[in-house]
Formats: C-alpha cells, structure tokens, sequence
C-alpha cells in the first residue's frame, strides 16, 4: 500500500482555475474528476504532460485541467496526439473528445491511431449525440432516436461499435466506464495510461440537456468486462455486450509504435540553438552579431550577384545586387544603434552561430546560373526566415533585458521584411519546369 506523503499530488492540483462552463448534470464532469484524480494517483508531472482534444462540449476539457493542453481541430485530436508523441515521446499524452469528434469527423484518425498503436490515451465521452452543436445524432446514436429535427424517422442506421472497431484495428487496450462511478472510472484511466500502445476508453457520460432519458443509465450500466490478453475472447464478450458492461475489455501485449529509425531532422535544431546562445546576454557582442548578420550576408548576395553577372543571367544578378543593398541598409540601421556601445570585434570562430554560417547567408549551393528572379526570392525569404528565427531565439534564451528587447524588435524587422519580400511573388512568378534545362551547359564536356 503507498503511504499517502503531504507532498503527494492532489486531484485538485490538476484542475485549472476555468470553470466548466457544461450544463449542470452533464457527465463530464465527473470524467474530469477522474481524470484528474488519475494524474494524481500516477503523480503525473505536469510539464510532461499534455492533454489534446477536439471540438465539442467533452472537448474543453484540457482547459479545465491544469497540466499542457492543446484544444485543436474537429476530428484531429488523435492526429495531433499521435505527432506529438512521436515527437515527443517522453510525454503522457492523453487525448480525450466526443463520440462526435473521434467517430464521425475524426473516424479515419481513429482506425488508424488503433492501427498504429502509439502509446496514447483515448478518453471518448460518449453521449451518443452531438451536444455542442444541440443535438445532432451522432454514429454511436440509436437507430431509433427521434428527437432530432434533423433525423425526425431516427438515423436508421445502426450505430457504431467503438470497442468492436478498436479491438479489430489493433489497440491494445480496451475498456469502458461510466461517469457515475467516477472512482471506477479513475482506475481504468489509471490502467490506461500505464498500459504500452493505444488505449482507448469509451465513458457513458449522459446529455442531460439533448438526451435526458440518459439519466437512466445509472440503472442500466453493470460490471461484466475483466481484462484478457487474448484478441478471440474479448471478440466473444463482445457479442454478449448489451452496450452498458463496464471494465476493461482487453489488454494485450503488442509493444507500442515507435519511430523505427532517427526522425529526420527538424528545421530548427533547438537543442543546437540552445546551446549556442545561451550566455549571449551582452549588448555589445550581440550587436557584433546582428551587424555580422547583415554584412555577411550583404558579402554573399555580391558574390551570387558576381556570380550570375559572369554567367550572363543579368535578371538575376540585379536582384542580387538589390538584395545586398537592402541587406547593407540593415546593417546601418545596426550600426545606428550601436554607437553608443562598445561592439567587441569577434574573430570568425567566435560567432555563436546556430549553423556553420551567419542565418542571413545565402547558401552557395542555393545557386544555379539558370535560376530565375523567383528562386531569388526564395533565398532571400529563406534567409530572412532564418534571421528572424534567430533574434526570436535569443530574445527567448537571454538573460539580459536589453539584449532580449533588441532581439525581440530585429525579430520583428525581419518579419516585416519577410512579408515584404512575399509581396514579390507576384512580380515574379515560378517559372515553368524545365527552366533549369539548357541544350548548352556551361560546363559541358569538351
Ligand atoms: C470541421 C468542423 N465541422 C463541424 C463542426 C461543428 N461541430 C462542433 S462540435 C460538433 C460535434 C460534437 O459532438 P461530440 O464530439 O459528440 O461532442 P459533445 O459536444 O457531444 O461532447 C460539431 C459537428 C466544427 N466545429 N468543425
Ligand atoms: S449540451 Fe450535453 S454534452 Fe454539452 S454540456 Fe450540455 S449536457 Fe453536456
Ligand atoms: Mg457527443
């Protein structure tokens, strides 16, 4: 038995300090009761943790809820879950929606996330009924209901079976509750995350408003599910399930999805970023930076610029020659700045650039003596994305508030300059494919 520490986690420090803004009687909040006694029994750490959902009344619930959340798109939640945890596969990701949500809108996401079985919590409340939207039938909503302006006969299909579907498409843990036995509920929420792979728990959890005569199901649901590891049994018992059996269905033993080899790498190697800039928290040394950044960068449009003059594409070396130009205009309103400062002189190795070159240098190999204006303009708009990126990164990592308040402006120029150059595009469209062909190379073989 855990003995109970002053310092251990209380339910209550897993509630944000939003007031669910559900209808009085609603089940979920009961399902948020136990949820967030879950995380309090299991004392999830809270910066490691993250809650997404969908769209609908059961969908707000990360906001009640004080761990990191991410209330995203219609039918997405699994979507989002799933790169997460990829990504990030130290977090608890749980992921909590409406029958609605995971079964219609997000259905595919939900036979795919069973199918892929990462290691995910799936907490369905299930009303059997849109409610946010006052009371659409939803696919888990009797053939029958006709309370509906919309499906007045009834839908006159047969709903859907979320632990049928999720046991044939592979997640590796199944079961059901009912928001009336919150405690019972917390347990198989508990279970669920401590399970490996795909976990999904469908939750009874009335609309009181839309579905009143779900009240009754406090008398309808009863025990009955206890776990198997074995797919063929838990097939069985679903065909003696009247759609109120309560307890964990299935736990099998499939090892949970993971990224079989290295992800590739992101765009932004923050790590690397990090390491780089931190400390980078005096005036005059970033202003070294920001004046490198510009005149490097200014240095290198030249060189593209001489580069393409030789190769007689003319178009393209005036860009360049104007993109140096804007480049050197930056640099002097830098240069502006810093007068009154001493801007220590750096050598070329004590930069603390996130890559091997300033972020506004173009690539050499960004180049092609056929290019066009256009693929001008996507160096140059990636270059100044990347300058932006790093003022942005400094304003975030430094400890100095003057640094971090220049940073945070550069950041803003150069987003202006961004939008600025987007602008451009419609000057000088993409060319068509072919533009790099030429039935006379340059460099051909004699
Ligand atoms: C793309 C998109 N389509 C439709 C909607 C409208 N919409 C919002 S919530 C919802 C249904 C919610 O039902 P459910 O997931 O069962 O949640 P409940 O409100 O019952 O908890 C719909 C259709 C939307 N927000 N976005
Ligand atoms: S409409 Fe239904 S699901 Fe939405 S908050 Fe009210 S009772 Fe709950
Ligand atoms: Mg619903």
């Amino acid at each position: 038995m855990n003995i109970q520490t002053p310092q251990a986690p209380k339910a209550n420090d897993y509630k944000s300090d939003l007031k669910p803004v559900w209808c009085p009687g609603c089940g979920d909040f009961s399902v948020l009761a136990a949820i967030t006694k879950a995380c309090a029994e299991l004392a999830l750490v809270k910066e490691n943790t993250a809650f997404v959902s969908g769209i609908g009344c059961s969908s707000r619930i990360p906001a009640y809820t004080s761990v990191y959340g991410f209330h995203s798109v219609h039918g997405r939640s699994l979507a989002v879950a799933t790169g997460l945890k990829m990504a990030r596969p130290d977090l608890t990701v749980i992921v909590a929606g409406g029958d609605g949500d995971g079964f219609s809108i997000g259905g595919n996401h939900f036979l795919h996330a069973c199918r892929r079985n990462v290691n995910l919590t799936y907490i369905v409340m299930d009303n059997r009924v849109y409610g946010m939207t006052k009371g659409q039938a939803s696919p888990t909503t009797e053939s029958d209901w006709t309370e509906s302006d919309l499906t007045p006969e009834g839908p006159g299909v047969s709903p859907i079976m979320p632990l049928q579907l999720a046991l044939s498409c592979g997640a590796n843990f199944i079961a059901r509750g009912f928001s009336g036995d919150p405690n019972g509920l917390t347990r198989l929420i508990v279970e669920g995350i401590k399970h490996p792979g795909f976990s999904l728990i469908q939750v009874l959890s009335p609309c009181v408003t839309f579905r009143p005569e779900q009240r009754d199901w406090k008398s309808m649901v009863h025990g009955g599910f206890e776990p198997t590891n074995d797919p063929r049994e838990a097939a069985r018992r679903l065909l003696d399930d009247d759609h109120f059996t309560q307890g964990i269905l299935y736990a099998g033993t499939k090892a949970s999805f993971t990224v079989p080899r290295a992800m590739p790498t992101p765009t932004t190697d923050l790590a690397k970023y990090f390491k780089r800039i931190t400390g980078m928290d005096d005036v005059g040394e970033f202003l070294a930076h920001a004046l490198a950044l510009e005149n490097e960068a200014a240095a290198r449009y030249d060189e593209l610029a001489d580069a393409m003059e030789t190769h007689n594409n003319k178009e393209v070396a005036a860009l360049f020659k104007q993109m140096a130009d804007f480049s050197r205009k930056h640099a002097s309103e830098v240069a502006a700045r810093a007068t009154n400062v001493d801007v220590p002189h750096l050598a070329p190795w004590e930069f603390r650039w996130p890559g091997n070159e300033p972020p506004e240098s173009a690539d050499f190999d960004s180049s092609h003596y056929l290019m066009t204006p256009y693929h001008v303009l996507q160096v140059a708009l990636r270059n100044e994305g990347r300058g932006q990126e790093f003022y942005a990164q400094v304003a975030a990592i430094t400890r100095n508030d003057e640094v971090r308040k220049l940073a945070a402006t550069f950041a803003l120029e150069e987003a202006t300059h961004v939008a600025e150059l987007e602008k451009w595009f419609k000057r000088y469209p993409a060319p068509k494919k072919g533009w790099d062909e030429d039935s006379d190379p340059a460099n051909s073989e004699e």
